[in-house]
């Protein structure tokens, strides 16, 4: 196939005023419209007819007031006359998955129509399989011309490329790539983590990510008992950042530090590492990733634990995802350190404490993201766990409170709940859950041994840079 721009200035029709509207179609599917570059003249009105081959898509030029919803497998049009002359960007409106974000293109508007501009924008297509056609094409329309039977056929819009077609350049070779990520991007619909516990989501190569979290650290209460201190946020909360980054499609490093400050557990780093080895579909029944990391507190100083994790994700429904992550905390307790200590408890008197609490933890986090809307999502997530458990430690008393006689520990499973809003590179979600901790060893447990149902506000805010 040979393509060109032939100036075709008998092909421009005689103008009259008003000028009548020059009819466009535009293929509108995720994440692109097609075409991609519209040329207009100014002061002549532009009949949009763009039609949704997916899901609901957005028609957006700011420039000259345009916002139309095109919804799933729909037409529609979108009238407007170009007044003033330049390039303006036209974008989707309508959040559409991840990759939305890249849906745009480009109108044009040159000055006045004038035969010489009306031929520049044709193009001429000569078909080899077929000696005497010519095809033509102009705004999205295209006529064969067969000159040997002398006929004249519509045949817009322009057919679907062939998806099977080698890429041959290198630019089609990353277009393929990233069209690519897209579709797999598309089966995840799904974040890094629930409320904590992790999911088998992708880290795109070249990627890097930053990962917010907060935690107040009163459980919620009605306003009535926390008219001072508005539903817990006003208390001490803990501020925790980690960055990803994808050196393959498949690898990916992360670091993440925690300042949270406890007996025994204070401004812990987590380094790790991580792999994804499946995506849902084809023949995998399952998304997969492992993930290995180590754990030091006092910002990596000391007080190491070792951690190997395997993250499963499967769809139930469209909408529906679970999870499983069972992972392999080894010296979640090293150094006996969560043992009591009678100082630890400002109990200098006593003697030494009576329970010896394991030194590794095994935690079984399941999960659940129900999307309810496009973009949004329902979390929850339980996380048992066998081993060492975090969690408070008080003394036990007497029959008449006279001396304390051993000490005990209370510590509860970890529950998480939240929303969580995806707005293209971005994501945030409003957690709840009985825990404080956020690194993978302590995540499964409550530090402050609070039941199920006294919970802690937080959030979680993810940020994609650079892809
Ligand atoms: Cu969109």
């Amino acid at each position: 196939m040979i393509f060109g721009y032939v100036p075709l200035a008998q092909a421009h029709l005689d103008k009259s005023d008003p000028s009548p509207p020059v009819t466009i179609k535009i293929i509108a599917r995720r994440f692109e419209f097609q075409p991609k570059t519209i040329t207009v003249h100014k002061g002549q009105p532009v009949k949009l007819v763009i039609t949704s081959v997916d899901v609901d898509h957005g028609f957006a030029i700011r420039d000259f007031n345009v916002k139309e919803k095109i919804k799933a497998h729909t037409t529609r049009v979108i009238e407007f006359t170009p007044d003033k002359t330049g390039r303006f960007r036209f974008y989707c409106s309508i959040y559409c998955g991840d990759g939305h974000e890249d849906m745009e293109g480009e109108l044009i508007v040159t000055e006045e129509q004038s035969s010489s501009d009306d031929a520049s924008r044709m193009q001429v297509t000569f078909d080899e399989n077929a000696p005497g056609v010519v095809i033509v094409e102009s705004n999205g329309e295209r006529i064969r011309i067969d000159t040997s039977k002398k006929t004249v056929t519509s045949i817009s819009p322009r057919p679907e490329p062939v998806e099977e077609a080698m890429p041959q350049t290198h630019e089609e070779q990353e277009a393929a790539r990233v069209a690519d990520d897209s579709r797999k991007r598309e089966s995840e619909p799904y974040d890094y983590r629930l409320v904590n516990v992790p999911t088998p989501k992708r880290v795109l190569r070249h990627s890097l990510n930053l990962y917010f979290t907060h935690r107040f650290s009163e459980p919620v209460r009605p306003l009535r008992e926390s008219a001072r201190d508005l539903l817990g946020l006003d208390s001490f909360s803990v501020s925790s950042l980690g960055l990803f980054y994808g050196i393959t499609d498949k690898l990916y490093v992360s670091a993440y530090r925690s300042p949270l400050c406890q007996v025994a557990l204070c401004k812990t780093i987590e380094i790790g590492v991580g792999y994804h080895w499946l995506d849902e579909g084809g023949r995998s029944p399952l998304a997969l990733s492992t993930y290995a990391s180590m754990e030091g507190d006092n910002n990596f100083t000391g007080n190491y634990t070792y951690n190997l994790q395997a993250m499963l994700g499967r769809s139930v429904t469209k909408y529906a995802h679970v999870f499983f992550s069972p992972a392999v905390h080894i010296n979640s307790n090293g150094q006996h350190r969560f043992n009591p200590k009678p100082e630890d408890l400002f109990l200098p008197f006593l003697p030494e404490a009576t329970i010896q609490l394991p030194q590794h933890t095994v935690s079984f986090g399941f999960g659940v993201d129900v999307r309810v809307r496009p973009n949004t999502s329902l979390l929850f997530e339980y996380t048992p766990r066998v081993g060492f458990k975090l969690g408070l430690i008080e003394p036990i008393f007497n029959d008449s409170f006279t001396a304390i006689q051993g000490f005990k520990q209370t510590t509860e499973a970890e529950i998480g709940f939240g929303i969580e809003r995806r707005i293209g590179r971005h994501s945030f979600s409003l957690t709840f859950s009985n825990t404080q901790t956020t690194t993978t060893s302590r995540y499964n447990s409550s530090n402050f041994g609070l039941p199920p149902k006294r919970f802690i506000i937080g959030f979680n805010l993810y940020r994609r840079f650079f892809r």
